[in-house]
């Protein structure tokens, strides 16, 4: 594994601060990134243990947003009508936003966060609050095997990733057909997204290198579909290989020849790619600073994960952010760690108090433009980092 971007220190991204705290001395540790020429995987340096990481207080919850909302539901009947699915398994199935598309019979979800695997068991739904792993996997199939197993925004949170899919390999019927949707590495270079690396997500894949640790698996990716959910994330078709029910489409070959031509099986599109991130702090600082200089009110909208790698990396705090706006109930009222900015209930945004927004919830652009219309039509602005800083 060769590193090509450093991050500095960074704090869990997920673990906000309550006020009582604020002067405790918090958990850090270095965000770097590294390559691996032998299986082309991306994935940080340094791992944060699981548990300390998705354990009952995990503050994010996918039903958050609307964008997400409409991209399961219309998953969903996409799936309903092509694989005519019995019994599904959901790994990592947060607050519930894509399960409960599908009656409760057929469904059972894997939450290992406990306040979220509640959520959704009081809607009726079976949860295993549980990680997914083999034992788990022969408990949920020992009936019957699963037509269909998906996975949004989890694989790239799991380290052992052999664990996922032996147990997959366990649980998935010979047909059977597993769905993982994950933030698309080639998005995230062309974007120069590095807030997509954080203690949480330890991989950022490529189709070339998925397919490559699937092939260990005797596991292969047969379709592919590109989203713009999470800043553009690919989601992936995968059958066993002794399945040969569905031919591999060519969206995927397109894909790989993508990758391949964007030089993501080269080392040196990384250190490039370190270094644009270097250029990017810089110019966000210059902004920033530049606007601090006119005395101009900015505060920050969706306090993100993503927000807490861009903020210690850039060293921005509170005296540059006033605070965030954020609509989720657990985060609200608390600090954002490292940085120490408020978290506050959100407001609709108005011009009379608030110059510049800077954007962390990004890849929730086109959502977030639509509720602030007013402030964009009456003057107001938002500053970006990706895919260059600017003001928009
Ligand atoms: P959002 C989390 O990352 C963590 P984050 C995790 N590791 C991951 O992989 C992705 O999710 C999937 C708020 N918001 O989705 C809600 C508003 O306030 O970009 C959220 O707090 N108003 C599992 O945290 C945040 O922004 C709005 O109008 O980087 C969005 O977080 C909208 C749309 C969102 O994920």
């Amino acid at each position: 594994m060769k590193k090509f971007l450093d991050l500095g220190l960074q704090p869990l991204a997920n673990s906000y601060i309550l006020k009582k705290n604020l002067k405790s001395k918090e958990k850090k540790f270095r965000l770097s990134v590294g390559f691996n020429s032998k299986n082309y995987l991306v994935s940080i340096l340094n791992t944060v243990p699981k548990e300390k990481m998705f354990n009952k207080n995990y503050p994010y919850k996918s039903s958050e947003s609307f964008t997400m909302i409409n991209s399961f539901k219309k998953l969903s009947i996409r799936i309903k009508k092509k694989f005519k699915p019995n019994f599904l398994i959901e790994i990592g199935c947060n607050d519930g936003a894509f399960l409960r598309n599908f009656t409760k019979k057929n469904i059972v979800g894997v939450e290992p966060c406990k306040n979220l695997a509640n959520l959704t068991k009081k809607k009726g739904f079976k949860v295993y609050s549980e990680y997914w792993n083999i034992k788990l996997a022969k408990k949920i199939t020992k009936k019957k095997k699963a037509d269909l197993i998906y996975s949004a925004n989890t694989l790239s949170h799991i380290k052992n990733y052999s664990e996922i899919f032996n147990a997959v390999k366990e649980s998935l019927s010979k047909n059977g057909v597993l769905i993982l949707e994950d933030p698309s590495l080639l998005e995230c270079i062309k974007k120069v997204a590095y807030d997509q690396f954080y203690c949480e997500h330890i991989y950022v894949f490529s189709t070339i290198a998925l397919k490559k640790i699937l092939e260990e698996f005797g596991l292969v990716i047969f379709g592919l579909e590109k989203t713009t959910t999470h800043g553009g994330s690919n989601r992936y078709y995968i059958k066993k290989k002794e399945n040969n029910f569905y031919r591999v489409s060519n969206k995927v070959n397109n894909e790989i020849h993508k990758e391949l031509k964007y030089g993501l099986k080269k080392f040196s599109t990384y250190s490039k790619f370190g270094k644009k991130v270097k250029e990017s702090k810089k110019k966000l600082t210059k902004i920033i600073s530049n606007l601090k200089k006119k005395n101009y009110k900015i505060i920050g909208y969706g306090a993100t994960a993503k927000s807490c790698t861009v903020l210690n990396y850039c060293n921005i705090g509170k005296k540059e952010i006033d605070f965030f706006y954020d609509t989720t109930t657990y985060k609200i009222g608390k600090f954002l760690p490292g940085s120490k900015i408020e978290v506050k209930k959100y407001k609709k945004l108005d011009t009379k108090s608030i110059d510049f927004v800077y954007l962390g919830a990004w890849n929730f652009k086109e959502e977030i433009f639509k509720k602030e219309k007013k402030f964009l039509k009456s003057g107001g602005r938002f500053i970006t980092h990706t895919p260059f800083p600017k003001i928009i």
